[in-house]
């Protein structure tokens, strides 16, 4: 959890410099702060399980397993990257590693993840799915519908809503009336838990026990993930409107030192022992960056308009099929 934590907090910066290097192509949603959310609340899936990510949860990807020199050659839309170098940023479907796409209107993606989940149930298979919300796209009418379907047809999901106080430029009490973010899993019928979202340990314990149940066919459960969005809305934001005291507040419960400090003071770990997971990762990524700024970017007459059996469609469109076959064979559970 420590590796991924880290690994996740590392990409993200190494991104930071590469998109002000003008290399990423696309802007970069961050998800520095919110590490122990998504790395706590994937950790606690098992291999065949399927999730989709919104748009901050590169610690999740990673978590399931995604290689984070695709993700570089993904976010510096390359060749060699997952679709080819036709599209940007973490939007990308992985059928082997269990990851659907994100969907570029916000709640629209928890509509597709059931039927993933609903296909699950009705071929016997007992997996799950698990998805994020974020305080913002879990009131947006798809995700109503989303939620509700997903309810009443005690569909195999585990919904993480994290309630970060933004989105965008807009403070989360001013989404929803309500007090405690818990309570709109009343209006679903559905039972829900609050967890710390930046201790790790917490969320992974708290997921844990919605996937057990969701695999046991018992349904739904809506987690709230109490944490803060430590940067603007994406790099173009400088966050202006955001109080400096809250995030010093913040600043001072990052989920990395909460860890670090808990499995030194637990014995678990030394500072030495973590110190040489950090150095490890820092190598990785040192080598993964140089990887992708040398691969090369996709042929300009890939753009073109191709002929399959004798349909026109966008060659970005079959590239794509047989980057799937070619690199990625599926080692999903029957
Ligand atoms: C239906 C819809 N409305 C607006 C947008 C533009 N948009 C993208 S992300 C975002 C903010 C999302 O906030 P939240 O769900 O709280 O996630 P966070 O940014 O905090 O991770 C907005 C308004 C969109 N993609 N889809
Ligand atoms: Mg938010």
């Amino acid at each position: 959890m420590f590796r991924f934590l880290v690994l996740s907090r590392g990409l993200e910066e190494r991104l930071e410099d590469l998109l002000k290097q003008g290399q990423v192509v696309g802007d970069l949603y961050d998800g520095r702060g919110q590490e122990a959310t998504v790395v706590g609340s994937a950790f606690a899936l098992e291999e065949g399980d399927w999730l989709a990510p919104s748009l901050r949860e590169m610690g999740a990807l990673l978590t399931r397993g995604l290689d984070p020199r695709m993700l570089l050659l993904q976010y510096l839309a390359r060749e060699g990257s997952p679709s080819a170098g036709r599209d940007k940023a973490h939007h990308l479907t992985m059928p082997h590693l269990g990851l659907l796409g994100p969907i570029g209107p916000l709640g629209a993606h928890l509509c597709v993840l059931n039927g993933v989940a609903l296909a699950f149930r009705m071929r016997g298979e007992r997996r799950v799915c698990l998805t994020y919300l974020g305080d913002g796209a879990s009131r947006t009418g798809a995700a109503h519908e989303g939620l509700n379907l997903a309810a009443v047809q005690r569909l195999p999901l585990v919904v993480i809503l994290i309630h970060n106080r933004w989105a965008f430029a807009t403070r989360s009490d001013q989404q929803a009336a309500v007090a405690d973010w818990i309570d709109v899993a009343a209006a679903y019928g559905v039972p829900a838990a609050s967890v710390d979202g930046n201790d790790v340990l917490h969320v992974y314990d708290e997921t844990r026990r919605a996937v057990d149940r969701a695999r046991r066919g018992e349904g739904v459960t809506l987690i709230v993930a109490e944490t803060y969005r430590m940067r603007g809305h994406a790099q173009h934001d400088a966050q202006e409107y955001v109080p400096e005291e809250e995030l010093h507040e913040w600043r001072a419960r990052d989920p990395i030192d909460l860890f670090e400090r808990y499995l030194i003071d637990s014995g678990f770990e030394s500072r030495p022992s973590l110190a040489v997971v950090k150095e490890a990762v820092r190598r990785e990524l040192a080598a993964a960056v140089e990887e992708a700024l040398s691969a090369p970017m996709p042929e300009p007459e890939g753009a073109r308009f191709g002929t399959v059996e004798g349909e026109e469609i966008p060659v970005p469109w079959t590239r794509r099929e047989a980057v799937y076959e070619d690199v990625h064979q599926p080692t999903l559970r029957p």
